[in-house]
């Protein structure tokens, strides 16, 4: 840890009021060039405690920059890791207050929900197919709190990943009755189709992310508890979103899932 104790807390404050009040800010790596990766994860940590410490529940987790299309548009090379608590959850069709996020976009993704646990290292393809009870979609809905969705990796760890809305729905299906690799996916924004991909565009197989979620955890002496759900990562490139847009994510043979602006 490059960090102090106190300055992580000042920056997990500072970035979860920048959610809570809908503010951009700077990159945070721009003032603290020498934070590791510790440093980054303690300070996502320190929002979820805050968020705990208000009576906020885990509802899951999420794996992003999954996908090259992602990886590219955002100038990054690795995944990261994120927490999904219930203030992020919208149910299907819900419409979503723009006036609470600074510049949302929307992400197809897979959603996976475990009936059992998953731990690494070790953990593979196999494993998590084992220990999903059943996948649907999903639509992310990414809100940076940095000032033109600019970041470096350790800044989107620190600022859980952008996370801030999700809805799942559609279809669940049983995993061995779905090739999680050739699944088809259409985003829809207003009737029009605006990003397409498969499923293998997520590391080869979307199960591949939820393996290395577990890997992470596993090297942090964490594990993925039974009945999480988690978001496998966008499978294209983030959409842009404004008040009085429609979202639908049709995944083949799932159903689709869709969002409303305003
Ligand atoms: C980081 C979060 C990425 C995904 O699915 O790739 C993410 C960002 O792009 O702001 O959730
Ligand atoms: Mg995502």
């Amino acid at each position: 840890m490059a960090l102090a104790q106190d300055t992580i807390a000042q920056l997990a404050e500072h970035l979860e009021n920048c959610q809570l009040q809908t503010k951009d800010t700077p990159k945070i790596t721009d003032a603290h060039p020498d934070m590791d990766w510790d440093d980054a994860y303690a300070i996502q940590d320190a929002i979820l405690a805050r968020k705990l410490a208000r009576g906020a529940r885990v509802v899951g987790l999420k794996a992003g920059l999954t996908s090259h299309a992602k990886m590219r548009q955002m100038g990054v090379t690795d995944p990261v890791f994120g927490f999904l608590v219930d203030e992020y959850v919208v149910s299907e069709g819900a419409t979503v207050n723009t006036a609470e996020l600074i510049h949302p976009k929307v992400e197809p993704e897979i959603a996976f929900v475990l009936k059992h646990a998953l731990k690494g290292p070790g953990c593979h393809i196999g494993a998590v197919l084992a220990a999903t009870d059943f996948v649907m979609p999903g639509i992310e809905v990414i809100d940076s709190r940095y000032r033109d969705f600019k970041f470096d990796l350790k800044s989107v760890v620190a600022d859980n990943t952008s996370a801030s809305r999700f809805v799942v729905g559609g279809r669940a299906m049983r995993p061995e009755d779905v090739d999680l690799r050739t699944v088809g996916i259409v985003l829809e924004k207003n009737g029009e189709p605006v990003a397409l991909g498969a499923g293998a565009a997520v590391l080869g197989h979307p199960a591949a992310a939820i393996a290395m979620l577990a890997n992470h955890l596993g090297r942090r002496g964490q594990e993925i508890p039974a009945g999480s759900l988690i978001l496998s990562g966008g499978a294209t490139e983030a959409v842009a979103v404004a008040a009085g847009d429609s979202v639908c994510l049709r995944v083949q043979g799932m159903g689709s899932v869709s969002l409303r602006f305003a």
